[in-house]
C-alpha cells in the first residue's frame, strides 16, 4: 500500500470566541492531529486544553447521519418537503408569527445569514432568535445604547498593552484560556501591568490578579457608578473628550453621585472592603491605559445592559476608548457569536447591523434581498419565544445547533413547551441529545472538520473553518438545509447558492449596500472575491470597506460614534437588585457557569476521555461556613431546590465561594447525568432591555441528600444503568465510569451487576470470572468481572460516599491481565504501592494528576510552575492548568485527594 501524504488544513477552533487558528492533519490511521496555527493572530500557535483535544471529538460514533421523521430514517426529499409543507400550512392558517427558528452562535456565518434571510425576508416574521440571547444580547444592547451600533472598539492586543486590565464577571482563565495565557505572558514581560478581577467567586482567573473584588452578586452597577463619582471628585474626567464626543454626561454623573456617593457606601452596597474599593478606584483613576473586559457575570443579569453601560460610561468619561491598551471589551462566548450579530440573527435586529423601525434600513434590506414581504417588527426573544410555544401560539419551530432543553432557564417549562408543540425540527450533528426526543423531524448536520464557512471572533476577526474530513453518511451543511426548505417554500431564486462562498459574497455585499459610511459593519472589500480567494482567505478584521486592503483593529479612537449627532451616550443608571431575591425559604444565591474542560452540553467535549478527567461529576460548590451550617460534608450529595425545580449535585466545599452563594456548572444534561440539570433550577427572569436571562442569580435552598447506598461501576463497554437516583456517566480511555447512588438496595449486588453487564452483551467475549468482597456489617460490597484474565467491569458500593479512588482503578483497564497481586489490590480498591494513585487530572495534555503534583510540591520541594513543568511536564503545553498548579503551590496544607 502506498502511504498517503498527510495534508494539513488551516481551520478555526469551534469552541470559544477567542477564535484560535488550528492546523488539522489527518493521519494515515484516520486519526486527526491538532496543532495551534502559528500564523493566526488570535493564538499565534497556542491552543488550550479543549482545542488541543479536538482530535478526540471527530469520530463518527454517536453521530446523526441520516434524516429522520418520528424515529424512522427517511430520504432528504421527504424530510425537506415535510418541513416546507408544514411551515407553509402553519403560516397560511395562523400567519407568519406562528412559526419560528431558534439558532445558534455555533452556526457559521453563511448558515446564519440564510436562516435570517428566510425568516425575516421571506416568511416575513421576526421570529428568529438565537442562543446568543442567553449570552451576548446585553452587550449588544449596551453597545447600541452607548455607541449607536453594536461595536467592540478594541482588539486582543489591547489586553496585552494595557497597564491595568479589569476582568468583570469573566473567568477568562477557563473560558478564554488562550487569551488568558497571552495576558499572563504580557504581565510576565511587564510586571508593572496590574490586573483586577471582579467576580463574586475567587476563580482561576485570580491567578494573575493584583486585586480581587468578590462583590455581592448583581451589584456591578453600584460599583461602577461609584467609580464614576470618584473620577469626578478626583479630577479624573477627560472633559475635552466628553465635550466633543459624548452626551448624557450630566445626568449620568448625577445618577452616579446619587446611588454611590462615597467609598463606604459602595463598599456596603457591594459587600466589599472599603480599602479594596478605594484601591480599585485609585488604580483605575491613575492608569490611562486601562482595558475593562467582561463576559457572562455582566451579561447574564436582569440588569445586564445597565452593567455593560456602567462599564462603558467610565471609559467614555475618561476618553479611554479604541486607543492602544484602552477600552471597554466584551468577550464573546461562542465561536461565531460575532458573526451572528453581523447577519442580524437576534430577533430584534434586521441584518448587517440594520434595525427594525428604521425605514431606510427596511428599504435597503428588502431591496437587496428582493423581499417585498420583509418583517417589519422584531420577533420574540428566546425566553418569550419558548413561552409562546408553550402557549400554543407558535406552532412550528426549527432549532439549529443549540440545545434549549438544557441551556434555557426553567428548562422543565421549555421541555413541556416543546412536548406540546405541533411541529419541531432539530438539526444537530449528534444522535443522542436531550432535545432529540422532542423532534418530529431530525436533520443530520455536518460537524466541525466537515463544514465549510466563516466565523468571527471577539476582536471582529473573520476566519475560515475549512473541511478536512469526508462528508459522513447523508449529513449536510446547515445552510444547504435552510436553502432547500426556502426553495420548497417557493423562494427558489432567493436561495439558489452554489456554495458557502456565494452566500458569504452576498452577506458582504449587503453590508456595503447603500452604506456610505452609515454602518461600521462594512466588509464590502470581500463582496466580490471569487471562490478560490474565499477558500484562501486569511484572518481579516472588519471593517474592511470596498477597495480597502487591511482590516481595522480599533474603532472610535477619535470619536465618530454612530448616534445621529456623532456622539456616544453616557447612560444614567440606578442599581437594581436581581429580580428574584433570596428569602427564608430560598436563602442561597445559585450562580452557574463553566468549567475548564467541558463545552456547554458536553456533546463534543464529553467524547474526550482526557477532558472528562478534569472534573468528572457535576458539583455544587459552597463556602465552608455555609456547609457547616447546612450539615454538608465534602463529596456527599446535596439536593438543591428553587421555585422552578430541583437538582442533585456532589458537594464541593471551598472558601473560593462567598457566604450565601452556591456555584454549579451548566454542562450536565440528562444524557450524562440524572437530576443534575442546572437549568431546571434557574429562574426565567430576564433583562427588560436585552431579554437576556439572569443565569447567575436564582434563590435556592440546600439540603443534605442521604441515599441508601453510594457506588460506582466501571465497565469496559458502555452500559444501560437505570433505576437509581444518581447516575453520572463519564467516558474514559478504554472504559466508562458510572457514578451511582440509590434509595432502594438490590437484593443481590452481584446478580444486579451481572444483569447490567449482560444486557450490554459483554459475556460473549468469553467465560466471565468474578472476584467478590462483601462486608455486610458495613454494607460494603465490591466485585469485579474478568474475562480471560482481563478486567471487564467492577462495582464498588458503600453505605456512605466514601469509596476508593476511581482514577487508579481505571488504570487497571489498560492491563492485558490482572495477576494475583493486582486482583488483591483491585478488591482493596487501592494500589499496593503507595504513589500509584495520581488523583484527578489537573493537566489534561499530559494526564498529570493532582496527587502527583502534590507529591512533587511536598517531596521534591517544587515552588514554581516552571519546576513542575520540568519535572512532570504538567502545564508545559497549553498552560490551561497553570492557574490550578499555582493555586496548589500557594496552598499551605496540601493534602492528597481521593478521586
Ligand atoms: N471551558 C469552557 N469555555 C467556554 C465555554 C464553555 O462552555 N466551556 N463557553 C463559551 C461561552 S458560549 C461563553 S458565553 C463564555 C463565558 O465565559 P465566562 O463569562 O467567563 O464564564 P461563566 O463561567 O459563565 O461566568 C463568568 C463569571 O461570572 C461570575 N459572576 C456571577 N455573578 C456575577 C455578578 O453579579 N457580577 C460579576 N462581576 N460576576 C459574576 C461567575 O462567578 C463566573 O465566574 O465562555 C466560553 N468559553
Ligand atoms: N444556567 C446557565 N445556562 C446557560 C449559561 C450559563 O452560564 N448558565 N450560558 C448560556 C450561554 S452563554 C450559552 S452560549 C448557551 C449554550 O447552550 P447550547 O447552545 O444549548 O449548548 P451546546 O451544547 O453548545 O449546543 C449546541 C448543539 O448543537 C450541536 N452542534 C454543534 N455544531 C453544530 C453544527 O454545526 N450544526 C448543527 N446543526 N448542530 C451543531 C451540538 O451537538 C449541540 O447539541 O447556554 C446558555 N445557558
Ligand atoms: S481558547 Fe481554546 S477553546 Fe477558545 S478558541 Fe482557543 S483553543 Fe479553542
Ligand atoms: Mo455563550
Amino acid at each position: 500500500m502506498i502511504a498517503m501524504p498527510s495534508l494539513t488544513t488551516k481551520t478555526t477552533c469551534p469552541y470559544c470566541g477567542v477564535g484560535c487558528g488550528v492546523l488539522a492533519t489527518v493521519q494515515p490511521d484516520g486519526s486527526v492531529q491538532i496543532q495551534g496555527d502559528p500564523e493566526h493572530p488570535a493564538n499565534y500557535g497556542r491552543l488550550c486544553s479543549k482545542g488541543s483535544a479536538l482530535g478526540d471529538t471527530v469520530g463518527l460514533e454517536g453521530r446523526l447521519l441520516h434524516p429522520e421523521m418520528g424515529g424512522r430514517q427517511v430520504g432528504w426529499d421527504e424530510a425537506l418537503d415535510t418541513i416546507a409543507t408544514r411551515f407553509q400550512q402553519t403560516i397560511v392558517e395562523h400567519g407568519p408569527d406562528s412559526v419560528a427558528f431558534y439558532v445558534s452562535g455555533q452556526l457559521l456565518t453563511e448558515d446564519y445569514y440564510v436562516a435570517n434571510k428566510l425568516m425575516k425576508g421571506f416568511i416575513g416574521s421576526g421570529n428568529i432568535d438565537t442562543n446568543s440571547r442567553l449570552c451576548m444580547s446585553s452587550s449588544v444592547a449596551g453597545h447600541k445604547r452607548a455607541f449607536g451600533e453594536d461595536i467592540v472598539p478594541g482588539c486582543y492586543e489591547d489586553l496585552e498593552l494595557a497597564d491595568l486590565l479589569v476582568l468583570v464577571g469573566s473567568n477568562t482563565a477557563w473560558c478564554h484560556p488562550v487569551l488568558y495565557r497571552r495576558i499572563a505572558k504580557a504581565k510576565e514581560d511587564r510586571p508593572g501591568m496590574k490586573i483586577v478581577v471582579i467576580d463574586p467567586r475567587r476563580t482561576a482567573a485570580c491567578e494573575l490578579a493584583d486585586l480581587h473584588l468578590p462583590l455581592k452578586p448583581g451589584t456591578d452597577v453600584a460599583l461602577f457608578n461609584g467609580l464614576m463619582h470618584y473620577l469626578r471628585r478626583h479630577d479624573g474626567l477627560d472633559f475635552a473628550f466628553l465635550e466633543q464626543h459624548v452626551s448624557g454626561f450630566a445626568e449620568t454623573l448625577a445618577a452616579a453621585a446619587n446611588s454611590s456617593p462615597s467609598i463606604p457606601a459602595v463598599a456596603l452596597a457591594c459587600g466589599l472592603e472599603e480599602k479594596d474599593v478605594a484601591k480599585f478606584f485609585q488604580m483605575f483613576h491613575g492608569t490611562p491605559k486601562t482595558v475593562t473586559a467582561w463576559s457572562q457575570g455582566v451579561n447574564q443579569s436582569s440588569s445586564g445592559t445597565d452593567k455593560v453601560n456602567a462599564i462603558i460610561n467610565v471609559h467614555l468619561a475618561t476618553g479611554r476608548v479604541g486607543k492602544p491598551g484602552m477600552g471597554p471589551f466584551s468577550l464573546t462566548g461562542q465561536p461565531n457569536a460575532m458573526g451572528g450579530r453581523e447577519v442580524g440573527g437576534l430577533a430584534n435586529q434586521l441584518a448587517a447591523h440594520m434595525d427594525f423601525g428604521n425605514a431606510g434600513h427596511q428599504k435597503i434590506v428588502s431591496e437587496f434581498w428582493n423581499a417585498p414581504n420583509l418583517a417589519t417588527r422584531p420577533g420574540l426573544k428566546a425566553v418569550d419565544l419558548f413561552q409562546t410555544i408553550g402557549e400554543g401560539r407558535i406552532k412550528a419551530v426549527w432549532i439549529m445547533a443549540t440545545n434549549p432543553v438544557v441551556s434555557l432557564p426553567d428548562a422543565n417549562a421549555v421541555r413541556r413547551a416543546l412536548a406540546s408543540c405541533e411541529f419541531v425540527v432539530v438539526s444537530d450533528c449528534e444522535d443522542a441529545t436531550d432535545l432529540a426526543s422532542y423532534a418530529h423531524v431530525r436533520l443530520p448536520a455536518l460537524a466541525w472538520g466537515e463544514k465549510d464557512g466563516t466565523v468571527t471572533n471577539s476582536e471582529r476577526c473573520i476566519s475560515r473553518q475549512r473541511p478536512f474530513l469526508p462528508v459522513p453518511g447523508e449529513a449536510k451543511p446547515d445552510w444547504w438545509m435552510v436553502c432547500e426548505v426556502g426553495k420548497r417554500m417557493g423562494y427558489a431564486d432567493a436561495f439558489d447558492y452554489k456554495n458557502a462562498a456565494a452566500i458569504f459574497r452576498e452577506h458582504a455585499g449587503l453590508s456595503a449596500y447603500h452604506n456610505e459610511g452609515q454602518r461600521l459593519f462594512d466588509i464590502g472589500a470581500l463582496a466580490e472575491m471569487d471562490t478560490d480567494t474565499y477558500d484562501e482567505l486569511n484572518p481579516t478584521q472588519w471593517p474592511l470597506v470596498k477597495d480597502g486592503k487591511h482590516g481595522t483593529s480599533r474603532l472610535f479612537s477619535d470619536g465618530g460614534f454612530r448616534h445621529h449627532d456623532g456622539k456616544a451616550r453616557m447612560i444614567a443608571l440606578s442599581p437594581k437588585p436581581p429580580k428574584e431575591s433570596v428569602d427564608e425559604d430560598y436563602p442561597f444565591v445559585l450562580n452557574t457557569g463553566r468549567i475548564r474542560d467541558q463545552w456547554h452540553t458536553m456533546t463534543r467535549t464529553g467524547r474526550s476521555p482526557r477532558l472528562n478527567r478534569h472534573i468528572p461529576e457535576p458539583y455544587a460548590e459552597i463556602h465552608p461556613d455555609d456547609a457547616k451550617r447546612q450539615g454538608l460534608e465534602p463529596n456527599t450529595l446535596v439536593s438543591l431546590e428553587s421555585r422552578w425545580g430541583k437538582a442533585l449535585a456532589r458537594v464541593k466545599i471551598s472558601a473560593d465561594q462567598q457566604l450565601g452563594s452556591v456555584f454549579m456548572p451548566m454542562h450536565w444534561s440528562s444524557q450524562n447525568a440524572q437530576q443534575a440539570l442546572v437549568n431546571a433550577l434557574v429562574n426565567p427572569a430576564v433583562d427588560t432591555i436585552s431579554g437576556e436571562p439572569e443565569s447567575k442569580h436564582t434563590p435556592v435552598r440546600l439540603q443534605t441528600y442521604h441515599p441508601a447506598w453510594h457506588g460506582f461501576l466501571i465497565s469496559r463497554h458502555p452500559l444501560e444503568v437505570e433505576g437509581m437516583e444518581w447516575r453520572v456517566v463519564v467516558r474514559g480511555e478504554n472504559h466508562w465510569v458510572y457514578e451511582l447512588a440509590g434509595v432502594t438496595t438490590p437484593d443481590n449486588w452481584r446478580e444486579w451487576a451481572a444483569s447490567i453487564i449482560a444486557s450490554a452483551g459483554v459475556g460473549r467475549e468469553g467465560e466471565p470470572e468474578w472476584l467478590e468482597y462483601a462486608d455486610s456489617s458495613q454494607n460494603r460490597y465490591r466485585c469485579a468481572q474478568l474475562v480471560e484474565g482481563r478486567l471487564a467491569a467492577c462495582l464498588f458500593v458503600n453505605r456512605n460516599h466514601e469509596l476508593p479512588a476511581r482514577d487508579w482503578l481505571t488504570q487497571l483497564f489498560a492491563e492485558p491481565r490482572l495477576d494475583a497481586k493486582a486482583r488483591m489490590s483491585l478488591l482493596a480498591g487501592r494500589p499496593s504501592t503507595a504513589g500509584d494513585d495520581q488523583g484527578r487530572t489537573v493537566c489534561a495534555c499530559f494526564g498529570v494528576g493532582y496527587n502527583t503534583i502534590a507529591r512533587a510540591i511536598r517531596q521534591q520541594a517544587c515552588t514554581t510552575t516552571a519546576q513542575i513543568g520540568d519535572r512532570l511536564k504538567a502545564g508545559s503545553n497549553c498552560g490551561s492548568c497553570i492557574p490550578e498548579i499555582k493555586a496548589m503551590l500557594n496552598e499551605a496544607k496540601l493534602e492528597e485527594i481521593r478521586s
